[in-house]
């Protein structure tokens, strides 16, 4: 009768959904759950215009985990029990942790019911053994264009036994294609809670996808749209640094309660494991588990974690061996660091792959750590590097292969497709950071172990040390990969098919729109007394500490007032554009952004050569995509893209205030750092020779190496490398006058048909100007034309995690569009977080908007009554039968 309600109301309930289903769920009998009332319509903005088309029911429950075969059969974790409610029954997910990775679409939105599950806490049995998270729990999908009351707002939380729903509409904001979004995680975001429960394991992958037929796109297929790497070779890999107990008990029970004896088997006796005896998740791994299609559909996809050795906690533990529990210290208000990785939860898992190309998810689920992960390998074919990815200096040409990293091709960042993929040689990850990968295993050669490693040292919750951990330091490489290495994996020797490709373009950024800017805000992050503040202030749900208009822009600087921490800021619902760092301007062509402080050794070093170092570390990474496209214009048949077309789509006529931005940033530019735009150390005679020096030392095997992705193996002489480099050279001659400064009146000439939407009277493809400017200019001003750094990717220019490094300041332009309520802005290490680094912003009608915080009281928007679906759900009860330990 309820659906037929909800039916009479236009809602397109299918038949036989969920909410006129009672019984036992598909899933082996295990658990009998009801699902309590359908869900009501008028609780969800624009419910009617997204209407739900696919059911979700997903439990959050306590489960029994193994971490790593050394640490015995079952640690507690908490993690997800997802249910697909067809019409045709249910279909569930086994538990586990990370969740189930959601493969959501455009155009088919998803209703989520959440079903807080979990134990309650006390130490009766039966109770939560995890001590220090709250089975309270809220569930934020990072960064959805979601509406506030399915956001996972930090205080709208669930006690044990209640749920919540969860629409996703799944559009992007403004329905405007170029916001799409790609590699999206949900979390959960209880108030003064979200750094322990994640922990406990209450993380997941959201990806979205392309509609079929939407012409080009990630269609989440290798034969369609962009091609990129799919289903079995689409990984999603999420980082956790852990910390295990040194004593355990069995079960986490007291040795008063049981008699038993505990037993140590935490850090101090347990060496690190090293990778010659790695357990292969990827074969223990269920593979009809824990992946969830558009279309509700499971497929069977091998994937490491996702897979519990018991759920419902308390009920089937016995005959385990006692394991060692992850603590957590919920007293440091620095940030908590672990000294054991986990890659989907698993202690260091080794994954066999097949020889061909791979999407690799790469997330950092936090709490507190920084990333900075290269690519080694060991036992790799002969030939490999010179012929694919090409070492990119003579000096580690002279190294062990081993000693030298292998470059990965990026091609989103924070979910952002990159307008082009981006050859790098590090991704660098801030807690809640996604960085999608692609990387050809097929070149590495069957038996190869390709590792992805750590460099970045942290010692404490403030932050990295930014010194670089190095090989060298290590007696062997394969004590190095043991120490630093998240993850392995082994290429097998059995070729597979791969229809997959490199596209050259993905789609391009919103634009920055200054005439929509309403506001620009302020906020400073800082430590106060043992808290952690913005503004001054500590986290208040009853503060709105920001009106935005609806339907406006604003610009916000981000401003880190300590000198010793590290903040990965994000906001919700909407991305950032980042404008400006430390007030120096953020190019759309630029990939790499923040300026990373040098490594403390080499800081006497880099001071001299300060002014450049900076300007190259930016734009190293650019170069590499763009000069390509110089000379080698995208072909129709590789990418589905019309040039024209493209550029068309790229550079529409650009406002006269966007105009006059630019020649702001430039004048910016020359104002903060002179030398910037002009060639002062290089002689007027030298410097061609300078820039030809550099094109053969750095820029053409990158070139190189980026043809060879593309097209195979390239020779010295191949005509379309020696046509970059001309390009480049003949771009630089033409901006460059015979003193060797830079003729301005010339970069605004080439600049002006991109700003006045005349794409036809550009001779290069977009950027490859900028990028033959931003590579050469900086370098053959320097004395040493090698980079000082290798080129690493730190997000890009849209994201939804800004680096605020120590002293540091960042501006980033934002738009709300769609809907109205609440959100937060806060700090991503986590524990500064729950520590109240956090603010509530409300987005409320147009001519409504506030700059000083108010009481809630006093904001009106939209009025809804969050409360009302908090809703009791009658009972979840296992049938009590142990459930049997699987192969994992
Ligand atoms: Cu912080």
């Amino acid at each position: 009768a309820a659906a037929q309600a909800l039916r009479d109301t236009g809602f397109a309930v299918p038949e036989g959904a969920p909410w006129t289903v009672r019984g036992d769920l598909a899933q082996d009998g295990r658990v009998r759950i009801d699902i309590g009332e359908p869900p009501a319509p008028d609780a969800h903005q624009r419910f009617f215009e997204f209407r739900p088309q696919v059911f979700y029911i997903n439990r959050e429950v306590e489960l029994l985990w193994r971490f790593h075969p050394q640490y015995g059969d079952a640690s507690s974790s908490w993690g997800y029990h997802c249910i697909h409610a067809a019409p045709e029954g249910f279909r569930a997910t086994r538990p586990g942790s990370p969740g189930p990775t959601f493969h959501a679409r455009y155009g088919a939105p998803i209703m989520t019911r959440r079903i807080n599950d979990l134990p309650e806490i006390g130490n009766q049995p039966g109770h939560s053994r995890l001590r220090f998270a709250l089975p309270s729990t809220t569930s934020h999908l990072h960064n959805a264009h979601t509406a506030s009351e399915s956001d996972g707002y930090p205080n709208d939380w669930l006690n044990p036994g209640e749920y919540w729903d969860h629409h996703y509409a799944n559009f992007p904001s403004g329905h405007d294609d170029r916001e799409r979004l790609s590699t999206l995680w949900y979390h959960d975001h209880r108030m003064d809670f979200t750094a322990s429960n994640v922990y406990a394991g209450l993380d997941g992958f959201y990806f979205m996808f392309d509609q079929p037929g939407a012409g080009n796109g990630d269609m989440d297929d290798e034969t369609q749209g962009w091609r990129l790497p799919s289903g079995d070779y689409d990984l999603p890999l999420i980082f956790h640094d852990l910390l295990f107990a040194q004593e355990i008990v069995a079960r986490g029970e007291d040795e008063k309660e049981t008699g038993r004896k505990p037993r140590r088997v935490g850090r101090e006796q347990s060496t690190r494991w090293t990778f010659e005896s790695a357990q292969d998740w990827s074969d223990a791994a269920d593979p009809a588990r824990g992946v969830l299609l558009a279309d509700g559909t499971r497929k069977a996809i091998t994937h490491v974690g996702l897979s519990a050795v018991a759920d419902d906690a308390g009920k089937s533990a016995d005959g385990y061996d006692p394991s060692p529990e992850v603590v957590f210290d919920g007293f440091n208000i620095d940030g908590v660091i672990g000294d054991r990785w986990s890659v989907n939860r698993r202690v260091q898992p080794l994954l066999k792959v097949k020889p061909r190309k791979y999407r690799l998810r790469l997330l950092n689920g936090g709490p507190s750590r920084f990333y900075d992960l290269f690519l080694h390998a060991t036992g790799v074919s002969p030939g490999y590097r010179a012929a694919v990815f090409g070492p990119e200096s003579k000096e580690k040409q002279s190294r062990p292969a081993t000693q030298t990293s292998h470059q990965m091709l990026v091609v989103t960042g924070d979910g952002n497709f990159q307008p082009n993929p981006v050859l790098v040689n590090s991704v660098y990850l801030g807690v809640a950071q996604r960085v999608d990968v692609i990387v050809d295993f097929a070149a590495f050669g069957a038996g190869a172990r390709v590792y992805l490693v750590n460099e970045l040292e942290q010692e404490n919750g403030r932050g990295p040390t930014e010194r670089r951990i190095r090989q060298s330091d290590y007696a062997t490489d394969q004590d190095f990969f043991d120490a630093n290495a998240q993850v392995a994996f082994e290429v097998e020797a059995e070729p597979v098919e791969d229809e997959s490709r490199f596209p050259l373009f993905f789609r391009d950024l919103p634009p920055v729109d200054l005439s929509e800017v309403r506001r620009e805000r302020l906020w400073e992050f800082d430590y106060d007394g043992g808290l952690w503040t913005i503004n001054g202030d500590i986290f208040d749900p009853n503060r709105v500490d920001a009106g935005i208009e609806q339907d406006s822009a604003e610009i916000w600087t981000f401003r880190n007032g300590g000198s010793g921490w590290h903040h990965p800021i994000h906001s919700h619902f909407t991305e950032f554009i980042i404008l400006e760092q430390d007030g120096k301007p953020f190019s759309q062509g630029s990939i790499q952004s923040e300026l990373t402080p040098p490594p403390a050794a080499e800081q006497a070093q880099a001071e001299t050569r300060a002014s450049d170092t900076g300007a190259a570390a930016r734009f190293e990474s650019a170069a590499a995509p763009d000069a390509e496209g110089a000379a080698a214009p995208p072909q129709p048949g590789a990418s589905g893209f019309s040039t024209g077309q493209a550029l068309r789509e790229a550079f529409p006529a650009a406002p006269p205030e966007a105009r006059e931005g630019l020649r702001r940033r430039i004048e910016t530019l020359r104002r903060r750092d002179p030398e910037a735009l002009r060639l002062e150390s290089a002689p007027a005679d030298d410097w061609r020779a300078l820039a030809e020096t550099y094109w053969e030392t750095v820029l053409k095997p990158q070139q190189k190496a980026r043809l060879a992705l593309l097209h195979g193996p390239i020779a010295d002489d191949d005509p379309r490398l020696i046509a970059i480099g001309e390009a480049a050279l003949a771009t630089l001659e033409r901006f460059v006058g015979d003193d060797g400064a830079v003729d301005e009146a010339a970069v605004m000439d080439v600049l002006a048909p991109l700003m006045e939407g005349r794409p036809q009277d550009i001779r290069f493809r977009r950027h490859a100007h900028f990028a033959a400017l931003a590579a050469f200019l900086p370098q053959v001003g320097l004395r040493q034309p090698m980079l000082p750094d290798p080129a690493r990717f730190m997000g890009g220019p849209r994201r939804d995690v800004a680096l605020l490094l120590p002293n540091t300041e960042v501006t980033v332009f934002m738009r709300w569009k769609d809907f109205m309520g609440r959100h937060v802005m806060h700090c991503h290490n986590v524990v500064h977080e729950d520590y109240a680094m956090m603010i509530r912003w409300d987005i409320v009608p147009r001519g409504k908007g506030f700059d000083t915080p108010r009481s809630s009281d006093s904001v009106a928007h939209l009025g809804r009554e969050t409360e009302s679906r908090r809703r009791k759900h009658i009972e979840v009860h296992p049938p009590g039968g142990a459930h049997k330990p699987d192969d994992s």
